[in-house]
């Protein structure tokens, strides 16, 4: 009996390692990790008033009002084509946009919900557009969707005192959930599902185990965010243990630890707002750049939002900003694209990647003409210059390698040196500076 028992469970749980492993093909989060910059667009009705989106719904924007703004959403400027074409211009390798977020509003031609696009005056299919868009320019094509719904009457919460929802069943909510995300992958062919909206109580692990096994089972190439499960540890976006379902973790409005081991992507906006606000303040080159840089050199992805306006079009500050991105990321993207974080571990100062036999370390400020950092690992320094420029002077010791930039040397935000070593890059221990 014990033994028949003992089969049993072996069984099961060989099936489930099975499960997690087929789940999760080591070239596809390789090839997501490689990109290393997105952009993440949330937009919607909402910027009729220019607060936030699904947050705003009952507190800055009276409810009903929110509600009924989609009968106004007209964004007769938006190009597909243009917005593609921008994030394509920074640099960006992927994209994911806002299908529905906690307000509700299907961004989509969705058969699952009335409340959505096409029964505003716009009519168009905006999801799709970009879709084929993506599919133009090579952009891997990925989508947000909130698993909390505060205005569907199925789901529990809404948020907002006094509202009741008499028809509130969260097994109903769930068959809509599973209804919609379908669509997104079989019609959209949607590459990430990035969920979020999955801390609120009626959302449990069971349903976050469920759901990951029903969507890889549709697809297996899908990527799924943390945020399928109950795992996330807050706004710092870990995984507390390897029973939560998610393929990376994701931080939010701040640049994640250093972690080469588990996949992560940071999410953050360009502004300060998600969705578009009317004079928000824009973050300068310089702390897009150390954003950018720092996260790669930490691990991570960085996905860089920008909130379009409401007649479709993003604010021209903002493209101009991405395109500065973009020009820097053209000369020196052997440094981003297709690295891994460290060895040293980013400082406020410096952050660093590695290739092969190389290390790139993009530096952000210096005292004097002296970087002295400790030596990487058991390697020796072959020879070391300022990437697509001069050959730089430096002395290494058992213990600590000096390199020499001259002053004239030093570039404007961030000043990029390469090291090429004697062996394997990959194979450095961490190293904290
Ligand atoms: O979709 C974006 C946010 O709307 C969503 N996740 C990212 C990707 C998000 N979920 N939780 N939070 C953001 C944190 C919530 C912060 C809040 Fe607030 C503080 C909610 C209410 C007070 C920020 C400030 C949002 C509204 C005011």
């Amino acid at each position: 009996m014990k033994t028949l028992f003992s089969l049993i469970f072996t069984l099961l749980f060989s099936l489930s390692v099975f499960a997690q492993q087929t789940s999760l093909k080591p070239e596809l989060i390789k090839n997501f990790q490689d990109m290393k910059f997105g952009m993440f667009i949330h937009w919607g009705p909402v910027t009729l008033r220019g607060t936030e989106i699904g947050w705003s719904r009952g507190h800055q924007v009276e409810m009903n009002d929110y509600d009924n703004l989609y009968k106004e959403f007209n964004p007769v400027l938006f190009d597909a084509d243009k917005w593609i074409k921008t994030l394509k211009d920074a640099g960006m390798k992927y994209f994911v946009f806002t299908t529905r977020h906690h307000d509700g509003f299907s961004m989509w031609d969705t058969k699952f919900s009335d409340y959505n696009i096409m029964n505003t005056p716009y009519k168009k299919d905006v999801l799709m557009e970009l879709k084929n868009a993506c599919d133009k320019y090579g952009i891997m094509f990925g989508t947000y969707y909130s698993i909390c719904d505060w205005r569907h009457p199925n789901y529990p919460i809404s948020r907002i005192e006094g509202v009741e929802k008499p028809d509130a069943d969260m097994d109903k909510f769930y068959l809509f959930l599973k209804n919609q995300t379908k669509e997104l992958i079989e019609k959209y062919g949607t590459k990430i599902l990035w969920f979020d909206g999955e801390w609120e109580k009626p959302w449990t692990h069971e349903y976050g185990q469920d759901f990951y096994s029903y969507l890889k089972g549709l697809n297996e190439n899908v990527l799924i965010n943390n945020r399928v499960d109950k795992g996330r540890k807050g706004m710092e976006g870990t995984t507390k243990s390897k029973e939560f379902a998610g393929d990376f973790d994701t931080p939010e409005q701040r640049i994640g630890s250093f972690d080469i081991e588990n996949p992560w992507e940071t999410c953050m906006t360009i502004c300060n707002q998600w969705a578009w606000k009317p004079n928000d303040k824009m973050k300068s080159y310089d702390q897009c750049m150390q954003t950018l840089l720092k996260t790669v050199g930490g691990g991570g992805n960085l996905l860089f939002n920008v909130g379009p306006m409401l007649d479709g079009r993003m604010e021209q500050r903002q493209i101009d900003r991405l395109k500065q991105m973009g020009n820097w990321l053209k000369k020196y993207g052997e440094s981003v694209y297709g690295t891994t974080g460290g060895p040293y571990k980013p400082t406020e100062w410096m952050s660093a990647t590695r290739k092969g036999d190389k290390i790139y370390l993009h530096v952000f400020s210096l005292d004097g003409e002296e970087l002295k950092i400790p030596v990487p690992g058991n390697n020796q320094v072959k020879n070391c210059s300022i990437l697509k420029g001069k050959k730089l002077k430096f002395e290494q010791s058992k213990k600590e390698l000096i390199i020499r930039i001259p002053a004239e040397q030093k570039l404007n935000v961030v000043t990029t040196i390469v090291l090429k070593l004697n062996g394997d890059s990959g194979k450095i221990e961490p190293i904290e500076i």
